[in-house]
């Protein structure tokens, strides 16, 4: 009895779940899910509502903070308790309750009301625990091995320590960072999957610690804490001169295990003199460029009795004042990929192609004989002739060498990354299998949110290429390339591409941790380096498109994500900069400082006719001075600092001016006849309003000349598309993309590329190679493109900052015949589909709940337009429909919809 009537309620629960027309989920914190070791005293809570009715929007929430599971649950014994707050707000409600403590989870939940008069019920329950908010919080102390190095290159230092559990266990944690990169064990198990820990940042201001959930390594009696350590970007090879140990010359480790014990008590194991440390572990070198040596002959447990004769360890009082929590996400593996085919070059080498071009490493399962060595050497390409080709890299040797010890072994490395899509494999008896080889692809943990399919597949093996790029080089900081010994935070490179990042995955945690970096980083007097984290100082620092990424990723960052809080802590930076570059112009021109300029540009060999698309560097940087203006004067806007916005606003007209002045003829030539030169113009207002059209007239003509051809460089490319569409040239635009020969994006597509290449002609038509030294397979400037074919083709675009309203105008052409985009938002999923038919068109576009779209239909001005068969003029959740031009334009609430129209005189 008592059973059944249990079970009537739990049905009656169900069907009341199911009735729900509105309800709440997707909770983050600091756009995590339940985030453990966090360092914000203010965190940002975000929610996404999902409705069975259209036209969905939130009228109020309520939200609660409490310490514990029960209480949360019950809502007793609150923290923090909003009550009920009449607002819209879903994204970014900051956190305001009472002053957050070290190592403390809180648990939340929220509930909202909408415009319908539905309540949602409650939503299920997230966390986020803190880390440790207090230098004074950590009592660990910095350690090093006894032994000293002095910078050489050394075998990676083994750390042990043993200790004793006496009590039951209620929960660990444990909060750990390094003076290189850390693998941690606790009982012989690797207590995460975290690699390349603790990442890379401007470490001598900023170092992340990181902060795992041990418990379940914990077992009572003995337990064995071992830590080993890599050169990682701290004092390994860095940059192109052969130069180690650019942050310090010892590894170090910090280390603070905390274990809670089930009746309250604690416990706290600290790196300390209690230490012990050996460089006999089996790994004897690894090197973020060159890769790792592994003796696994020496590949022992480690237990107290291996440690015995270990060596102690060296206590170094350094500060922990610039310790910092995690921000950005870890770097873990992804996709594997099997060998496609194990290749004999005519030079005799042995060569597995795994079909990709990817950042990370290769698995090996193999039994060989004791002793001997397999080495496994990595390249993005095979030359002309079908050789293995490591010209590119430089001084990065990418090789993994193993010593095998005779038992069935799996072998991948610890403290290296390499890129590549093909390996040379040496030192095995006979042919290898290979299907014992497996390529890893590792890189930082976003979530994507973006996808874009179309009828073309040269321009979906774009898309594939593009976010492979972005793949290979989001390995905790956004990199030039992933290869060769470079692989550094350059400025420009990151500015270029944010957008199409922040189409393709979250990009938020990542940027918000780099922000910082290039923050921490900035000169004094507002200069800003042109790789960050900066390793020394450069003549270019400061150069224009590259430093100016202090001002360009917040703005763009803030436009996607409608981040208030990112802005707040970029401002100051944004302003330096600005300022900057106002101290060191004459007369409002910013006409001196070293310059990368409009970054490999088209140039041919043979120049009599002048066709190198040279662009004035000064002019060019007189352009991003009035971005950069711009930039902070929309920021202070959104930060209500009027001021600034007055100040700004009278530079930024005296920077245009200065600009006409210069390099303007009165009918409105650029002193730089090149695409980038009006395009820069064209894209940042310079010109007045009377002489923009005339410019966008000669862009077109310029690209004529070049018969359809792309001849911009990094600078002028992310932007090139965007004004010809602008200006009402978006057939020009498509036929740039599509165009097949080089310079052109789809031109390395035809050449087989499977990610975006440095130059726009890496490898020749003959098959030579453009450039020896400089000339990366993966790159992902030029995938800039990829923000043009979400907001111009599929036409998915912010219309207010983080999407709260979206403006969905695909524009159709370049004979593709369908053309599908989605985009994961804060708010929830955006679509937007197309599908021509002769003249038929068909368009499926999602508006999630808590946000409103303002659709453009193409040509559809004078068309019959249904929604799902209805006419449209019926449907309720759409209004304002008006004409545009052709077009018609109207606004959409949240929902699915399906518009048909035929267009007339077709
Ligand atoms: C190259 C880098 C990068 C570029 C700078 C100027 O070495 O690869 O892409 O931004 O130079």
């Amino acid at each position: 009895m008592k059973k059944a009537s249990l079970l009537i309620l739990f049905l009656v629960q169900v069907l009341l779940v199911h009735a729900q027309k509105l309800t709440v989920s997707a909770l983050t914190t600091d756009y995590n899910n339940n985030p453990v070791g966090t360092g914000n005293v203010k965190p940002a809570f975000a929610w996404k509502l999902s409705s069975s009715e259209r036209n969905t929007l939130q009228t109020a929430y309520e939200l609660q903070v409490a310490a514990t599971m029960p209480d949360i649950s019950s809502g007793k014994n609150l923290s923090w308790n909003t009550g009920r707050v009449n607002s819209g707000q879903s994204v970014h409600v900051l956190y305001n309750g009472p002053e957050l403590k070290s190592r403390q989870r809180y648990y939340w939940r929220v509930r909202v009301w909408d415009n319908h008069g539905n309540a949602s019920p409650w939503s299920g329950i997230k966390y986020w625990e803190t880390g440790l908010l207090n230098p004074s919080d950590w009592s660990a102390k910095w350690i090093e091995a006894a032994e000293i190095t002095n910078g050489a290159v050394s075998p990676a230092p083994v750390f042990f320590r043993s200790f004793n559990v006496s009590a039951p266990v209620k929960s660990a944690r444990l909060y750990i960072t390094a003076h290189g990169l850390y693998e941690a064990k606790l009982n012989g198990k690797n207590i995460s999957n975290h690699l390349l820990a603790p990442g890379w940042t401007s470490y001598h201001k900023r170092l992340q610690y990181q902060t795992y959930d041990v418990t379940s390594f914990l077992k009572s009696g003995g337990n064995v804490a071992a830590v080993t350590l890599g050169d990682g970007w701290y004092r390994g090879f860095l940059e192109w001169q052969r130069k180690r140990n650019w942050y310090g010359k010892e590894a170090g480790l910090l280390y603070q295990l905390e274990i809670t014990f089930a009746d309250g008590k604690k416990q706290v194991i600290v790196s300390d003199e209690g230490w012990k440390s050996s460089f006999d572990g089996p790994i004897k070198t690894s090197d973020i460029y060159m890769g790792e040596t592994f003796d696994s002959r020496l590949d022992k447990p480690v237990t107290a009795a291996v440690a015995k004769n270990w060596k102690g360890v060296r206590v170094v009082h350094t500060s922990l004042d610039n310790l910092v929590a995690q921000q950005g996400p870890p770097v873990v593996r992804h996709e594997q990929f099997k060998a496609l085919k194990v290749i004999k070059t005519p030079k005799g080498e042995t060569v597995i192609d795994f079909g990709q071009n990817l950042v990370g490493w290769v698995q090996v399962k193999i039994k060989g004989r004791a002793g001997d060595t397999l080495k496994i050497k990595h390249a993005e390409v095979l030359d002309k002739e079908g050789n293995f080709y490591t010209g590119n890299l430089r001084t990065a040797q990418q090789e993994d060498s193993y010593i095998l010890d005779g038992t069935d072994q799996f072998l991948e490395p610890h403290f290296t990354f390499h890129g590549f899509r093909f390996i040379k494999i040496t030192g095995l008896h006979g042919e290898p299998d290979k299907d014992n080889f497996t390529a890893v692809a590792i890189y930082s943990d976003m979530q994507p949110t973006g996808t874009f399919t179309s009828s073309n597949s040269l321009v979906n093996q774009l898309q594939h290429n593009i976010q492979w790029g972005q793949k290979g080089n989001f390995v905790d900081i956004p990199t030039d390339c992933p290869q060769r010994d470079e692989r550094l935070g350059w400025t420009g490179d990151a500015q270029v591409f944010f957008n199409t990042a922040a189409y393709n995955m979250n990009v938020a945690s990542f940027f918000t941790k780099w922000l910082q970096d290039v923050k921490a980083d900035q000169y004094a007097n507002g200069r800003v380096p042109v790789v960050i984290p900066a390793t020394q100082k450069r003549g270019n620092d400061g150069s224009a498109g590259w430093a100016d990424v202090s001002t360009i990723i917040p703005w763009n960052f803030y436009t996607v994500y409608g981040d208030k809080q990112l802005l707040e802590h970029q401002y100051s930076s944004m302003k330096a900069w600005v300022e900057y570059v106002r101290s060191i112009s004459k007369n409002n021109l910013w006409n001196s400082g070293g310059h990368y300029g409009d970054w490999l540009f088209y140039t041919m060999a043979d120049d009599r006719d002048g066709k190198a698309a040279i662009t004035d560097k000064y002019l060019i940087a007189q352009t991003f001075y009035a971005a950069s203006t711009q930039n902070l004067i929309n920021a202070a806007s959104v930060l209500g600092k009027n001021d600034d916005v007055a100040t700004y606003t009278a530079l930024l007209k005296n920077i245009k001016d200065a600009f006409n002045r210069e390099y303007v003829t009165p009918s409105g030539r650029l002193v730089s006849g090149s695409q980038t030169a009006y395009v820069l113009a064209l894209n940042f207002d310079m010109l007045p309003e009377n002489l923009r059209q005339q410019a966008a007239q000669r862009l077109v003509d310029n690209i004529k000349t070049y018969k359809n051809h792309i001849t911009t460089g990094f600078l002028g490319t992310p932007y090139i598309c965007h004004v010809l569409t602008r200006f009402g040239y978006t057939d020009v635009a498509y036929k740039l993309l599509l165009q097949e020969t080089y310079p052109s994006w789809l031109y390395p597509v035809k050449m087989g590329a499977t990610t975006i290449w440095e130059r726009w002609d890496g490898i020749k038509t003959d098959g030579t190679f453009e450039a020896e030294s400089m000339n990366s397979f993966n790159h992902y400037s030029y995938g800039a493109i990829g923000d043009w074919m979400y907001k111009v083709i599929t036409g998915i675009n912010a219309a207010e900052p983080g999407y709260k309203t979206i403006r969905i105008a695909p524009q159709l052409g370049g004979n593709f015949t369908t053309a599908a985009a989605g985009l994961e938002t804060m708010y929830g999923k955006v679509a937007s589909a197309w599908k021509t038919e002769g003249s038929k068109i068909t368009l499926d576009i999602t508006v999630p709940a808590n946000t409103t779209a303002k659709i453009v239909l193409p040509g559809a001005a004078s068309a019959a337009v249904t929604e799902s068969s209805v006419a449209i003029s019926k449907v309720k959740s759409v209004k304002d429909v008006i004409k545009s031009g052709n077009d018609l334009a109207l606004t959409a609430g949240s929902g699915t919809y399906h518009f048909e129209y035929t267009l007339s005189g077709k």
